[in-house]
């Protein structure tokens, strides 16, 4: 009687072990025939009823059915780490002839590009670049730079007011008057940085945009040195062969005063729809600096001159690139951006 169970827990064994798919369900087989309450154990545990003679033989079978049940679960255990091995292999197999997933990278934005560009002429020339705070006090953005409480200059550029005297700067000058105010000359500087007007946008004009100003205070600073380092400037940003051409012109801060342009590289100088017909391009302006306002740095004009210049970089870089509307630099459209 034991002995046909112990023969039928060994076929019932071969059976259960044949396909065993997960470890849990091999756990479950080893408890099941070995487990304390395993099928197995149940019947050793009758073994006390058997004869002086049957249980040597008995013994024996059980062993050997034991034996084969635990051979049996270390030849699954075996097969099961094999293929979960071989599962994982081809999981990590990398098949290198894949082609790689492409990681959109991201390009520089064309602004930042431009300005790169300048700032690395302007460092090759001495000058060191400058920032300040973007919420500026009145007194720095207009009084300092000569432009009085209601003088009409402030009009011309319409300014964000936060209170009657904090504002959000309308050009990177007062960045120069804080350095004038801080450090003595010799003072060469370019000043990069977002700046606000409350235009309405459109392609030409956004409340925000970019200037790079510049400012050069030392004993002796003439327009000589204005006009060499503007041009030298301009033809390394545009080539040695660009024409260039300074026109007078008036700021409040700076006194004589100018605007330079290059000739149209579309049209050399015959008119087209790139210069809107003048044959020449306005990059930039320009200027000595206006001796009340080298006093508002705390530089004695009397024993310093100086010249300062500035430029919108959207109108430098919508040109170089033929870009027509300038609201592409901020609406942020991958299609735009990704040519870069
Ligand atoms: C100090 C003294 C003088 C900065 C200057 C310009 C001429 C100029 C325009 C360029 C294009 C503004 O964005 S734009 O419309 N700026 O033409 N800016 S001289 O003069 C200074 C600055 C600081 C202490």
């Amino acid at each position: 009687m034991i002995k046909e169970q112990l023969e039928t827990i060994a076929q019932v064994a071969a059976q259960a072990f044949a396909d065993v798919r997960e470890s849990s369900e091999l756990e479950a087989l080893r408890v099941r025939f070995l487990g304390k309450k395993g099928e197995l154990t149940a019947i050793l545990k009758q073994m006390g009823k058997l004869s002086a003679e049957e249980r040597p033989v008995i013994g024996a079978l059980a062993n050997e059915v034991r034996a084969s049940i635990e051979d049996k679960i270390a030849a699954a255990a075996a097969a099961l780490r094999e293929r979960q091995m071989q599962e994982q292999i081809a999981q990590e197999t990398l098949d290198v002839t894949m082609p790689g997933k492409r990681r959109p990278i991201g390009t520089q934005h064309p602004l930042s590009l431009v300005l790169d560009e300048i700032q690395d002429i302007f460092i090759g020339m001495g000058f060191s670049v400058a920032e300040g705070p973007e919420v500026e006090l009145d007194y720095y953005n207009f009084e300092a730079l000569n432009i009085p409480k209601n003088h009409p200059a402030r009009d011309t550029q319409d300014t964000f007011y936060i209170t009657e005297n904090v504002l959000l700067r309308s050009q990177t000058s007062p960045v120069q008057i804080r350095v004038m105010e801080k450090q003595k000359p010799p003072i060469r500087i370019i000043a990069p940085g977002r700046v606000y007007r409350s235009d309405a946008i459109d392609a030409t004009h956004s409340p925000l945009f970019h200037q790079i100003e510049g400012l050069v205070v030392d004993k002796g600073i003439t327009m000589a040195d204005l006009k060499g380092t503007l041009v030298t400037f301009a033809k390394t940003l545009y080539g040695q062969d660009a024409v260039l051409r300074f026109r007078p012109h008036h700021f409040q801060f700076t006194e004589p005063s100018c605007e330079m342009d290059t000739m149209c590289f579309a049209c050399h100088g015959e008119g087209c729809r790139l210069c809107k017909g003048e044959g020449w391009i306005e990059l930039l302006g320009a200027g000595m600096v206006h001796p009340k306002v080298l006093q508002n740095g705390g530089v004695d004009p009397e024993e310093y001159s100086g010249f300062a210049f500035g430029m919108g970089l959207e109108r430098l870089v919508m040109r170089r690139y033929g870009i027509d509307d300038m609201r592409l630099f901020y609406e942020n459209d991958l299609r735009f951006l990704n040519q870069f």
